[in-house]
C-alpha cells in the first residue's frame, strides 16, 4: 500500500497546548493516535463506503462494479443499510447503558439500599415526576422509587405502547407525526415496522435481529428501525441518563470553569478522570476533596489533589461540581505525556486502549474501574456502586502513591487553559430568561436570534482537531446563530475561549444585544452526550409554546468531526425529530445511492429532518444559514 505523507503538527490540531505536546511526543518518540492513523491509511475503501459485509461466515463479502451481490444475494443496498443500523444500534447501547445504571441506582437510593448516594435534587425529582405523572405529594423516597421504576419499565416492557419517558417528554406535534407515520407504515408494509420506540433493549435486539443473516433487506425497513431505536436513545436512554442524573447529583447550574492541559497542577497530585459515567466521577471528585486524603496527599509531598476531567465524564463534573477539565478527545494520551498525572481513572466509551501501553512509559496509573470496560495494562479497580466511598479512596490513594515516583525531567505541562461559562442545564436557561420562554422565542420571531445550532460529537484524527468545531461555532454567532451543544465540541469551544462572556463580541450586533441583555456567552455548554436530551427538550419546549413541530423551527445539527456509533445515533435521534444535521466526515453509506437518497432526502418527507455532509466549515454554515432562512420565512 502507499504511504501516505505525515502531517505537520498545525494540520494535526489548532489547539497550543495540542502542538506542543505533540512536538514533544514528535521528539522522544511517543506514539498517539495521529501516527497510527496514519499506519492505517488509506483506508479500506469498501469500509469507508459501507460496502463490506461480515454478518455470516459465507462472507466476508464486498461489493465491487463486477461483483454486485455477496454470497446470499444481499446487495450494496442492503448491505450498506445493515451496517449502518449496526452502528446505531451499538450507540444506543451505549447511551441507554449509562442510562439504566443511573436508573439502577436512583432505585437503590430510593429503596435505602445504597447509603454512598443521595437523592440530592428534590425539586428536580418532583419536576420529572410530574411530567411522569407520579403522584409527588408523597416521601421523595416514594417518588424516586416510582420515577426509576418507568425508567426501568422502558428498558423492560414487553407491550408495543410508546416509551413512557418519549411519551411524557416528546412535543405533542411530533408525537403525533411519529404516530402517523407509525400508521402509515403498518398499513404499507408488515405489523411489526414503525417508528415508535416500545423498549429501549428491544430495539437495540431488533436492530441486531433483523440485521444478521437474512433477516430483513429492505433499505427502508432497516433504516426505520436504526430511526426507532436512535429515538429510544434521545428521548429514552439518554434522556433518562440526564434526568435521573440531575436528581442524584443536582441540575447545573451556571459556573465559571477552566479548559485545557494547562488545567494539570505541576505541585498537586493529578487525577484525570476520563469516560462517562458520574456515578464514579461524582464520587472520586468527592473523596478527593475530603480533608483525610489531601492530608494524605500533602504527606507525600504533593500541595494536595488536582481532580480533572476529560471527554464527557469530564463534561459531566463541569457541568454540576465546577471541575476542571483537561481536554476532549484527542487529549486523552496527551494528558499522559505531560508526565505529571498520578492516575487516569476510566470506566466506559470513548476510551483508547492505547493509553494502557503509553501509561507504562510514565509513573501514571490507568485505573479501569468497569466490569465491561477492562485493558491490557490497566490496573483495575472495581468500582461499586453499594461500596463507592470504599472504592473511591482505594482510586485516590492509589494515585497518592503513585506521586514520590513522578519524574521531574518528563513533566511538561503546557500553559494554555481557557475561562468558560457552562451549566446551561434548560432549568437555568429557563432561570436566566425569567421562568417563561417568551423572551428567546419573542428573540427568535424578531430575528435577533436567526435561529439556533446544536453541535454534538467527537473529535477525530482525519480532521484537523478542533478546527471545525471552533470555526463553524465562530461562523454562526457572526451570523446571529446562538450555538448550543454538547460533548467534545464543548469542550473545544471551551478551550478556544468561546465560551466566555467577552465572545459576545464576536457575535452578529443582534445575536449580541440578546446576550448582553441575558449576560450569557452566545455559545452555550449543555453537557455530556448524553445531555443532548437537554437540546431535544428545549427544541421540544420551543415547538409546543408555538403550537408549532420541531422541524419548524429554524434549528440545525451538526457533528462536524465525530468519531463514534453513539454520534450516529445522536445524530439520527435528531434528524427523526426534525432537525437537519450536518456531517463531516462523511458516515460509510456512498456504497448505496438509495441510502445516500433515504437519508439525506426522502426521509425529509417522513420526518421533516435529514443529514447532510460538508467538508468545508464555511459552505457548512451557508448551508445551515439557508435553511434557517427557509424555516423562518414559514414560521
Ligand atoms: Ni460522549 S462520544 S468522543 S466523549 S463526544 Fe467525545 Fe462525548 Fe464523542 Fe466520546
Ligand atoms: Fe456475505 Fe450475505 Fe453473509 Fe453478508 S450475510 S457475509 S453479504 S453472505
Amino acid at each position: 500500500m502507499k504511504k501516505v505523507k505525515e502531517k505537520k503538527i498545525e494540520e494535526m490540531s489548532i489547539d497550543p497546548a495540542v502542538q506542543e505536546i505533540l512536538q514533544l511526543a514528535s521528539e522522544k518518540g511517543y506514539e498517539t493516535v495521529w501516527d497510527r492513523l496514519n499506519s492505517q491509511s488509506p483506508h479500506c475503501k469498501f469500509g469507508l463506503n459501507g460496502l463490506c459485509c461480515k454478518n455470516c461466515i459465507m462472507g466476508p463479502c464486498r461489493i465491487t462494479p463486477k461483483t454486485t451481490t455477496g454470497v446470499c444475494g444481499a446487495e450494496a443496498d442492503t448491505i450498506v443499510a445493515r451496517n449502518i443500523v449496526r452502528g446505531i444500534a451499538a450507540g444506543v447501547a451505549a447511551h441507554s447503558d449509562h442510562g439504566r445504571a443511573v436508573a439502577i441506582l436512583l432505585k437503590e437510593v430510593a429503596c435505602q439500599e445504597n447509603k454512598d448516594y443521595t437523592i440530592f435534587d428534590t425539586e428536580k425529582l418532583k419536576a420529572v415526576a410530574t411530567k411522569l405523572g407520579v403522584d409527588t405529594d408523597r416521601d421523595i423516597h416514594e417518588i424516586a422509587k416510582d420515577v426509576a421504576e418507568i425508567a426501568l419499565k422502558d428498558f423492560g416492557k414487553q407491550d408495543d405502547k410508546p416509551l413512557k419517558f418519549l411519551a411524557s417528554y416528546a412535543p405533542k406535534k411530533r408525537l403525533e407525526r411519529w404516530l402517523d407515520l407509525e400508521k402509515k407504515l403498518y398499513s404499507e408494509t408488515d405489523k411489526k415496522t414503525g417508528v415508535i420506540p416500545r423498549n429501549i433493549d428491544r430495539e437495540v435486539a431488533d436492530s441486531m435481529h433483523r440485521t444478521t443473516m437474512g433477516v430483513d433487506h429492505d433499505p427502508l425497513s432497516l433504516l426505520i428501525q436504526g430511526v426507532r431505536a436512535s429515538l429510544a436513545d434521545g428521548w429514552g436512554g439518554s434522556l433518562i441518563a440526564t434526568e435521573l442524573q440531575d436528581i442524584l447529583f443536582g441540575t447545573p447550574r451556571i459556573r465559571t470553569i477552566m479548559a485545557n492541559l494547562g488545567v494539570i497542577s505541576p505541585d498537586h497530585i493529578n487525577i484525570v478522570i476520563h469516560g462517562h459515567e458520574p456515578i464514579l466521577s461524582e464520587k472520586v471528585v468527592e473523596i478527593a476533596n475530603t480533608p483525610d486524603m489531601q492530608k494524605l496527599a500533602q504527606e507525600y509531598g504533593a500541595k494536595g489533589i488536582n481532580v480533572v476531567g476529560m471527554c464527557c465524564t469530564g463534561n459531566e463534573i463541569l457541568m454540576r461540581q465546577g471541575v476542571p477539565v483537561a481536554g476532549n478527545e484527542l487529549h486523552q494520551e496527551l494528558a499522559i505525556l505531560t508526565g505529571a498525572v498520578e492516575a487516569i481513572v476510566v470506566d466506559v466509551q470513548c476510551i483508547y486502549p492505547a493509553l494502557g501501553k503509553l501509561a507504562k512509559c510514565f509513573h501514571t496509573k490507568f485505573i479501569s474501574t468497569s466490569d465491561r470496560a477492562k485493558f491490557p495494562g490497566s490496573l483495575h479497580i472495581q468500582f461499586e456502586e453499594e461500596h463507592a466511598n470504599e472504592v473511591a479512596k482505594k482510586i485516590v490513594k492509589t494515585a497518592i502513591e503513585a506521586f514520590p515516583k513522578r519524574d521531574k525531567r518528563k513533566v511538561h505541562i503546557p500553559s494554555f487553559k481557557s475561562e468558560a461559562v457552562v451549566g446551561f442545564s434548560n432549568e437555568q436557561l429557563l432561570k436566566i430568561l425569567g421562568g417563561s420562554l417568551k423572551p428567546l422565542v419573542d428573540a427568535i420571531l424578531a430575528g435577533d436570534i436567526k435561529g439556533i445550532a446544536g453541535i454534538v460529537g467527537c473529535n477525530n484524527p482525519k480532521v484537523k482537531h478542533d478546527y471545525y468545531h471552533v470555526t463553524l461555532t465562530k461562523e454562526l454567532i457572526k451570523r446571529d446563530i446562538l450555538v448550543i451543544g454538547t460533548g467534545c465540541w464543548a469542550i473545544a469551544a471551551a478551550k478556544a475561549g468561546l465560551m466566555r462572556i467577552e465572545t459576545q463580541e464576536l457575535a452578529g450586533e443582534r445575536l449580541r444585544k440578546v446576550c448582553k441583555a441575558l449576560n450569557i456567552p452566545p455559545v452555550i455548554h449543555m453537557g455530556s452526550c448524553v445531555d443532548c436530551s437537554r437540546m431535544l427538550t428545549l427544541a421540544g419546549a420551543i415547538a409546543d409554546y408555538l403550537e408549532a413541530d420541531i422541524s419548524d423551527l429554524p434549528l440545525v445539527g451538526s457533528a462536524p468531526e465525530w468519531t463514534t456509533e453513539k454520534a450516529v445515533s445522536i445524530g439520527t435521534y435528531f434528524v427523526a425529530s426534525g432537525v437537519p444535521v450536518h456531517l463531516w466526515p462523511a458516515p460509510p453509506i456512498s456504497g448505496s445511492p438509495k441510502v445516500v437518497s433515504l437519508l439525506t432526502q426522502e426521509i425529509k418527507n417522513l420526518l421533516g429532518g435529514y443529514f447532510f455532509v460538508e467538508e468545508d466549515p464555511i459552505k457548512t454554515v451557508d448551508i445551515m444559514e439557508a435553511i434557517i432562512q427557509e424555516k423562518r420565512k414559514a414560521l
